[in-house]
């Protein structure tokens, strides 16, 4: 008898299978675990080309790779934007972020730009018996005026649905230099409270324009001539809180171990761990024990250090016999940058590395290099290890984990493609818009349209072409990867049938 599909889980219950429901359509494959543990590995920067297990030759990353060779590796995953912020604000709402004018690099005191009312990723999970944790870089902005950051910070995390925050408020380059432990910054002393100020310095404190000398550690090439932490300039100006503040070559090992103790605190229900870690992101600073490790300064030896977390982390998850109950997802926020405002040897020692793998442009851009990224999911035991060649973007993960949770939750542009995320199929989107600073290109198939937008060909401080051209342009990716010919004359018709689609998403007619 043909079960239907409304009656699937029933039927499952019946069997004595508890918590397990089977995938519909998918008759004859193994039963799905509905209740996993989530950990999300979210990194910074990194770039399609970066991974090993991408086709990089000149870095190795093993335990990335071991979630890349174990699970599923997609081909044509993206971050929903080129940058951090509008990429987490669709990560967690499962909205496209061009639809959020807020949703753009936040400075370290802007207030949070997500509605608390709002239903959100780790929301959902919750209220599907989740405990939701997050560790690592926030940048969705914090409270909702002007922040004192010697009371508790809030509205931020917490409000948005992790029962657990361990953050950095904005970015390892932007002040204030300092966590927050669900709301709390941490290691402030009464006598020495926080000030921070994008707008003006505070009396009498150097800074990384007028005081290049304390630049120590790091110099500026770009911006980031603000305030002075620990030898390296940042942006936007702070001032007290010196006991509260990171060290930056400690960063890694201190979000590393927050994450592993979060695992091993609530390995006793189901858990959504959210790990967005820093690298490779500017300022690049190793930890001593990686300086050198890469062969290519401080941007490759991040991602060597990067790798060694993603490494320990699986070593906790093991410990704990959690890795057959973990569903693990690992991508990265935007594409690859080199030179991103810093004096850090990343030109210099790149050697023929491809940080943006075959793809045109980088971080900023709205050729493919902007947003498509590495994007892996791995389930021992459940999913078998494959190459996908389906259209995923990280907006997707909301509606398609709400379908595994057996919530009716949906994101309002996050398509519920489980089956693909799972390896069940090979059907991702047939369409996406991605953004790159407040700029929108559209991808149908293997086509992409670029319409024609002002602005510099070039971003000359970071070397990278950005898609910005006074005519529209049309690519045909099936045969033409790296965007370089530009088919919008010759296929007129094409181009007309992608620009009235593009318009139908961007500027539908009410
Ligand atoms: C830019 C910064 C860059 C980086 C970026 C945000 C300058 C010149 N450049 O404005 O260094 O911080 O913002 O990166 O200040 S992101 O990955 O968080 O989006
Ligand atoms: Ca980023």
């Amino acid at each position: 008898m043909k079960m239907k599909r409304q009656a699937i889980s029933t039927p499952a219950k019946l069997l004595g299978l508890g918590s397990v429901a089977l995938l519909a359509g998918c008759q004859g494959e193994k039963q799905v675990p509905q209740q996993p543990n989530v950990v999300l590995i979210y990194m910074d920067d990194l770039g399609y080309g970066d991974m090993s297990a991408y086709g990089a030759t000149k870095i190795e990353t093993p335990n990335m790779d071991r979630l890349a060779h174990g699970g599923i590796r997609f081909t044509n995953g993206y971050s929903s934007s080129a940058t951090s912020t509008p990429s987490r604000y669709a990560l967690l709402t499962g909205e496209y972020p061009w639809r959020e004018k807020s949703a753009q690099i936040l400075p370290g005191e802007a207030p949070l730009i997500i509605d608390t009312a709002r239903m959100t990723l780790p929301k959902m999970l919750q209220e599907k018996g989740y405990h939701t944790g997050i560790v690592g870089k926030w940048h969705l902005g914090l409270g909702s005026g002007t922040v004192d950051w010697n009371q508790r910070v809030a509205p931020g995390p917490n409000e948005l649905g992790f029962d657990y925050s361990f953050i950095m408020a904005a970015t390892q380059d932007r002040v204030p230099t300092v966590y927050l432990e669900n709301g709390q910054v941490v290691g402030l002393e009464a006598d020495d409270p926080l000030f921070v100020n994008y707008q003006e310095n505070f009396e009498g404190e150097p800074t990384g324009l007028d005081n290049p000398e304390l630049c120590t550690t790091m110099m500026w090439f770009n911006g980031h001539n603000n305030s002075i932490h620990n030898g390296i300039p940042r942006i936007g100006f702070q001032k007290g809180g010196k006991s509260a503040m990171w060290v930056d070559e400690d960063m890694a090992d201190d979000f590393l171990q927050k994450a592993q103790d979060y695992i091993r605190n609530h390995k006793e229900k189901p858990f959504f761990l959210y790990y967005a870690m820093q690298q490779p992101h500017v300022p690049r600073t190793p930890h001593p024990r990686f300086v050198g490790t890469s062969g290519m300064g401080p941007r490759g030896d991040v991602i060597v250090e990067a790798d060694w977390c993603v490494g320990e982390l699986l070593k906790t998850l093991e410990e704990e016999n959690l890795m057959a109950n973990t569903l693990i997802i690992f991508s990265s926020d935007n594409g690859a940058v080199v030179n991103d405002g810093y004096y850090d040897d990343a030109e210099e020692k790149l050697g023929d590395h491809q940080p943006s793998g075959p793809f045109r442009g980088g971080k900023y851009s709205l050729f493919e290099g902007g947003t498509r990224v590495p994007f892996l999911v791995y389930w021992k035991g459940t999913v078998e290890p494959a190459v996908s060649d389906a259209v995923v973007m990280q907006m997707d993960l909301f509606s398609s984990l709400a379908k595994l949770v057996g919530s009716d939750q949906r994101g309002p542009d996050s398509e519920e493609l489980l089956d693909a995320f799972l390896g069940r199929s090979e059907k991702g989107r047939s369409e996406l818009i991605m953004e790159a600073t407040t700029k929108t290109a559209y991808r149908q198939g293997d086509w992409v349209f670029i319409p024609p937008y002002k602005g510099p060909a070039v971003n000359k401080m970071v070397n990278i072409e950005l898609g910005n051209s006074s005519e529209p342009q049309l690519y045909n990716l099936a045969d033409d990867l790296g965007q370089q010919v530009n088919l919008a004359e010759s296929e007129p018709e094409k181009l007309q049938e992608m620009t009235e689609a593009y318009e139908r998403i961007r500027n539908p007619k009410q």
